[in-house]
This record gives C-alpha cells, structure tokens and sequence, in this order.
C-alpha cells in the first residue's frame, strides 16, 4: 500500500477543549453473573488519585466476572476450552519482578533474531520473526484503524505476539501491559517501563534540543499541535539500545510538523530506535479520569471505539494517542508503530480497557452489538460494515485466519486470559 499524504494521522484534529462534565461520583449497584453484587463508579472523578481507585475497582469487576462465569458450567464463557485452571493473567510492567521482566525482553530479542516467515518477494525488508508482525501492519494498516475490526484486530495481533514469545522463544510468561494512569503520574521516565534500566522496556531517546512541534491532523481538519517530547534521538540504554528498525517509515510525523516516508515502507531501511517520551501527551490524553472516562462515558461499540482513538475534529485523541506518547521513529508512525517492541504493552492496555468496557454489559458488548463500523479506515473509500462473520487474518506473522465472532471475549474462542 502506498500512501503520498499524512492521510493516516488525519484522524486527530480539532480544538483542544477538554472540559469535563461535573463528576457524579454516586456508585451504583451491579449485579454479577454468579448472582453477587458489587458496587460501581458511574462517572470519573476529576482527581486522577481518586480515579486511579475507580480504575482497579472497575478492573477488579471485570476479574470478578470472568472468574465468576468460567466457575458457571452452564456460562456462555464456558464454551471452547478456558477454564479457571488454564486462565492467563496479563499484568502490568510493574507488577512483574526482574527476572520476568529480563525474560520479556529477552523473548522479544530472541524473536529479533530469528528469520522472518514473510518471503522478501513481498516485503523485501522483513529480516526477523519480529518484522513479520510489523509488515502485516503496515499492509493492513488503512484496514484495521477507525475500522468495525481495530479492537478484535489488535486483539488478535497482540495474542499471536504473545504466543510466538512463548511457542517459538521459550518465553513462560504472558503479555505484560502499560498502564498508562500509572505513568501520568509517575512521568514516563521515572517508571520501571521507560527509566532506561537493564529490566525496563529501554527508556527515552537522546535528547535533541529545539525540536518543534509535531502536527496531527491536516487533510481539511483542524490541526493539532503536539509539543515535541523530551528525548528524540535513538535510544540508548536498556535492551533494545542495539536493535534495528527495518521496515518504514510511511507516514512519520516528525517535529517541525512533517510527515516523512520511505515510500511503501516495505523496503530494508536498518536505523536505530527512537523515542521521544512526551508526558504532555500522556497526562493530557490517557491519565486515570480520560481512562476511567473512557470506560464509563461510552454505552455503545461506536461510541467507545471512536472515543479510544478520538473523535476526528475533537481535539482529543483518546487513549490510543498514546503512541504519541512514546513518540520517536517508528512510534509515531501510524503504519509502522509495532516496530517499537512497547507497542504490545501499549496495545495490551488499549485491550484491558475494552476488556473492563465489555465486562460492564458482557453478553451484548461480546456479541453483535459489539461490533460497528466497515472494513476501512473512518469508512473510505466506502465498504460493508463489520459482522460476526468478518475474517481477520494476519498474513506471515500467524495464522489461522479467524472470524471476528471468535474474538470479542478474551475467555472464549482461541483465547484464555484476563488482566489482573
Ligand atoms: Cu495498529
């Protein structure tokens, strides 16, 4: 797929308003599947420390209720072969030790190095297993974004991730998220994700002094300016201070308000990988209230989808903006974006927040009335929506094709997890 214009970042423009409504912080009663009750925020509070609490109260519903219908033998969960006993748990980066996290990195590493699965035919620049995932992105990319697929999409993908770290890299563990309240609060570079140490996911790039402005939108919507962050050049510290990026860019937004491309991006372009940690973008977009927001606000698929990767012309360009928040080559290249390995943290979080938002309502938030939209991006060119029938298929870096039936509950289909 070749792409000449910023089309792929045009979705994030608007005036940045962002007021909230007065919080109503009255909690209310749900019933849980085993019969038990349990007591709800219905709004976020505008303190993030209050609603950091909302967040585990609502995550820890979310727990509740798969434990809870996977203990029913006459459950819906129960079909397919999860069970309690051979339940994943995802956790968060900080929750794991140092040798979890050593063994995290070091299966990604070993992915690195092992021969990709893609023909160079076809992507001449897919040297790794790990490049595999990131070619099937960028292929996919104007299909699987403001699509009736993103969340299932990116649900998969990650999964399949998870499965070579642990089929073909002897990896024990499972896919560890970014919580991203967590370092709104922190700051990027103080938490255990992106300080830069041996058990971190590498931290920031180089600084680079007076770097300008990076421009989304564009493309007849309202731009918005993000502010440059505070690295900017390759990282240098941590596991993957050695590693190439070989594939893209494609539509890099870079400071000084450009958008750069190495034309399809399929090509070898070995370079180093850059971060750009923008905290601006991480407490403005994806603190504890946008997050907590995020799960309660929405009451359908649209609505919850649209506001995860924002409204276009809203100004505010939801949780899922927080591949701006690692910036840098290819972190804010929206084709390219997995080839930065924190892509799987960020996308295990943008997976955990879907995953609370369906356990709110779960049989019709993994069913029909799950899925909205078409097959691309922000529908256009115009094509036919998104139904439980629709095939996801995610090229050389894993198979087998899979229906998106199959891939709305993380305890039923091919999956057996849940986040602690
Ligand atoms: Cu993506």
């Amino acid at each position: 797929m070749r792409l000449n214009t910023p089309v792929a970042l045009c979705l994030l423009a608007g005036s940045l308003s962002n007021a909230l409504p007065a919080p109503q912080e009255n909690p209310t009663t749900t019933t849980l599947s085993d019969g038990a009750t349990t007591t709800l925020p219905t709004a976020a509070s505008k303190d993030t420390a209050v609603a950091s609490d909302q967040l585990e109260q609502l995550a820890s519903f979310a727990q509740d209720q798969a434990s809870a219908s996977l203990a029913d033998s006459s459950s819906k969960q129960k079909r397919g072969s999860c069970t309690l006993g051979n339940l994943a748990i995802r956790r968060e980066w900080g929750s794991l030790s140092a040798s979890e996290r050593k063994a995290y990195t070091n299966a990604v590493l070993c992915l690195q190095k092992k021969q990709a699965n893609t023909p160079s035919s076809l992507i001449p620049g897919a040297k790794s297993r790990f490049d595999d995932w990131v070619g099937t992105h960028i292929n996919q990319t104007m299909t699987i974004h403001y699509t009736g697929t993103f969340l299932a999409w990116h649900r998969y993908f990650t999964w399949q991730y998870e499965q070579a770290l642990r089929n073909e890299c002897g990896y024990k563990g499972y896919q560890p998220y970014w919580d991203w309240a967590k370092t709104a609060a922190t700051g990027l570079a103080n938490s255990p994700i992106l300080d830069g140490s041996d058990t971190s996911m590498s931290g920031n790039g180089e600084f680079i002094p007076g770097q300008g402005n990076i421009i989304l939108g564009g493309n007849g919507l309202p731009e918005i300016p993000i502010p440059a962050g505070t690295g900017g050049g390759c990282v240098t510290r941590g596991p993957f201070k050695d590693m190439n990026v070989n594939l893209g860019p494609v539509a890099l937004g870079v400071p000084g308000g450009d958008t750069i491309s190495n034309g399809d991006g399929l090509g070898y372009n070995p370079r180093c990988l850059k971060r750009d940690l923008t905290d601006w973008v991480n407490r403005r977009f994806a603190n504890a209230t946008s997050v907590v927001n995020t799960i309660l606000k929405p009451k359908d698929i649209y609505d919850f989808q649209m506001t995860l990767q924002g409204y276009p012309g809203s100004g505010d360009i939801g949780v899922h903006g927080g591949h701006y928040t690692m910036g840098g080559d290819p972190g804010r290249d929206l084709f390219v974006s997995p080839g930065d390995p924190l892509f799987y943290l960020h996308h295990g979080m943008i997976d955990r927040t879907w995953w609370i938002w369906q356990s709110l309502d779960y049989n019709k938030r993994t069913g029909a009335s799950g899925i909205a939209g078409t097959g691309t991006f922000l529908n256009t060119p115009p094509s036919p929506d998104t139904t439980l029938d629709t095939v996801i298929d995610l090229g050389y870096a894993a198979g087998p094709p899979v229906k998106m039936a199959d891939l709305l509950s993380t305890t039923e289909g091919p999956f057996c997890y849940i986040y602690l």
